[in-house]
């Protein structure tokens, strides 16, 4: 082969070159780490997933694994199924069935469809296990026998109908901060601000529509305020411009807003049961009992793989990292780590990337409304098209800004994007391999083509650059520039019409034109990776480790390429009316 290029000096090649962003600080940053932890927020199993979930923190977390994976690093994967608090109970009410039941149910439709939709977590656990129980109760005794608490007594809002205490989704009324009149006792969905039931304005039990009254009851509250010279330096100082500034902005208006003492613990009987004699009929806030199953995940991975879980929460040399949705930074980036810090013996999160909102053609999406997109829906409805969903939800992502889901852009990504870009540049370059050459490699040099080649080699840094700073629309860009790249490649060299008169040429022109398909095959794997697995097929490689990305000897001379099919199919106004017809009428049902 006469081009091949020298791995290995390739960061420090790209940063070198790029704009200060990059810092090499990053590079020593993330050199320190010998072991990844990646989790995705954990679903309430109250509802089956709606593509905003998938935009939101799964999609991108599964992209941000697959290439560390590619890269052959030490990264453990976990996610599971929330299944306790008001979320879980208050459907159940609704459904007049029990709470076990809505996560029995729910829990194995969300676990298919991230099955289904290629999410590969290393394990999706469950919070109803014994384990996560144990888990949550001992972490909880740590922090209670070490004075982490404070045990306070107070009034709090009651529903006198139904004997229950009303938290968090138990209670709604008006925020106090932006008007919205649907908040909840603990967070209003509109701003985002987290609430407690006494802030709210003209309150009303979710339960029996009731005006509440006040109660007294006993809790154990975190005091956050201790902690808030230590969050300063943590977060206002240690991860300034290097947590995305959506996730730094809501640290800093907290932090800076003064951090009041939460409840730690809830009078309900779903949930994990506070391991204290005088606590009977209380359960642990579901907000400390989540987080906490990250950790219960991991130990049943570890335990089912002959690992040690301690090496990924409780070492230095473990990067941990939280994808979340924009409404769920509070709890990952300030309450958990406090908490974690407050114990004492787990690593904090290195980041907390978190996505903004997907909206839907136009309208925010709302599951009691019934305006979402439903993941196993979609699925059903477009089999084989996940790749479709991931290449738009990634292009769309909302990473710094709530973004727009439309049929019609779907559409159109698909087709002018999906089929006639990528598909097309792959299809022309097997469809000429095998007309020409009997689907034999042919045997070529390099040379002529030098901003070619160098193009091939940047590209895969320039995506790991993105990946590695959550930069997943610019990453997954990138990989799209390698096939149109090739397109114009192809155009521009027309080996078609050269075949007649300089054959040799034309060998060497397909040879670096199944070099790019062979690229794209790598570099775009952690964002399509069943259609990357495919283009391997069909070139009949196997499918490489990411260090080989940017390489030009990736196919050989004299081997045979495989059956070729289409990768991308083109989606008709038909099938994108059935769609929105059907978003719309279910909505109407519902309202
Ligand atoms: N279940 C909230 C949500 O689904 C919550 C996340 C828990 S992550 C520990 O948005
Ligand atoms: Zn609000």
């Amino acid at each position: 082969m006469f081009y091949t290029f020298a791995k290995g000096s390739i960061f420090a090649l790209f940063y070198y070159d790029s704009p200060p962003r990059f810092s090499a600080v990053m590079i020593d940053k993330d050199k320190k780490f010998k072991r990844y932890l990646i989790t995705s927020a954990l679903p309430y199993a109250n509802g089956p997933l709606h593509i905003g979930q998938i935009a939101g923190a799964y999609l991108t977390a599964d992209i941000y694994t697959r290439f560390l994976r590619l890269q052959g690093k030490d990264v453990v994967f976990v996610c599971g199924s929330d299944e306790h608090g008001a979320a879980i109970t208050l459907r159940a009410k609704k459904d007049k069935t029990s709470p076990q039941e809505i996560v029995d149910t729910y829990h194995s439709i969300i676990e298919q469809s991230f099955k289904d939709f290629g999410i590969e977590f290393d394990i999706y656990h469950r919070t109803s296990s014994k384990l996560h129980h144990e888990t949550a109760a001992d972490f909880f005794t740590v922090l209670h026998e070490s004075g982490k608490f404070e045990q306070k007594t107070k009034e709090q809002y009651y529903d006198d109908e139904h004997n229950q205490f009303l938290a968090d989704r138990y209670i709604m009324g008006t925020c106090p901060k932006c008007d919205y009149d649907a908040a909840y006792g603990d967070q209003c969905e509109k701003c985002g601000s987290a609430l407690s039931p006494r802030e709210l304005i003209n309150p009303k039990s979710t339960i029996s529509g009731n005006v509440p009254v006040l109660k007294e009851t006993t809790h154990w509250y975190l005091p956050m305020g201790d902690y808030e010279a230590w969050l300063k330096e943590w977060i206002l100082d240690g991860h300034k411009g290097d947590w995305k500034s959506n996730v730094y902005g809501q640290c800093k208006s907290w932090i800076e807003g003064g951090l009041k003492s939460r409840a730690m613990t809830r009078d309900l009987d779903w949930g994990v049961k506070v391991p204290l004699e005088e606590a009977e009929g209380k359960v642990l806030y579901v907000w400390l009992d989540a987080p906490i199953g990250y950790i219960s995940a991991t130990k049943q991975w570890a335990k089912d793989h002959g690992k040690n879980w301690e090496d990924y929460w409780k070492s230095d040399d473990t990067k941990l990292v939280h994808f979340i949705g924009k409404d769920n930074i509070v709890f990952h980036a300030i309450i958990f780590p406090i908490l974690l810090h407050a114990h004492g013996e787990y690593i904090l999160p290195d980041n907390v990337p978190a996505n903004e909102f997907l909206n839907i053609e136009y309208q925010k999406i709302s599951t009691s409304r019934n305006w979402a997109v439903w993941l196993h829906e979609y699925l059903e409805d477009l089999p084989n098209k996940q790749d479709v969903l991931r290449y738009v939800l990634c292009s769309i992502a909302p990473e710094t800004k709530d973004s727009e889901f439309t049929w019609k852009d779907f559409q159109a990504r698909n087709n002018n994007e999906l089929v006639a870009i990528l598909g097309n540049f792959v299809n022309r370059t097997l469809v000429l391999t095998q007309k020409y050459y009997d689907g034999v490699v042919p045997n070529g040099t390099f040379e002529e083509w030098p901003e070619v080649t160098k193009r091939i080699e940047e590209i895969p840094e320039e995506i790991a650059a993105s990946i590695e700073q959550y930069r997943f629309r610019e990453g997954l860009a990138k990989g799209m520039e390698l096939a149109r790249l090739g397109n114009q490649f192809l155009a521009e060299t027309e080996p078609w019409k050269l075949q007649k008169t300089d054959p040799e040429k034309v060998q060497s022109i397909m040879l670096l034109a199944l070099q790019i398909a062979a690229n794209i095959s790598i570099a775009m794997n952690p964002f399509l990776p069943a259609t990357c697995k495919k283009l391997a097929q069909m070139l009949n490689i196997e499918l490489s480790n990411w260090e080989q990305a940017g390489t030009l000897n990736l196919i050989e001379a004299g081997q045979s390429i495989g059956e070729v099919s289409l990768l991308f199919e083109k989606l008709e106004d038909e099938v994108i009316d059935v769609q929105i017809e059907k978003l719309q009428k279910k909505a109407q049902v519902h309202s």
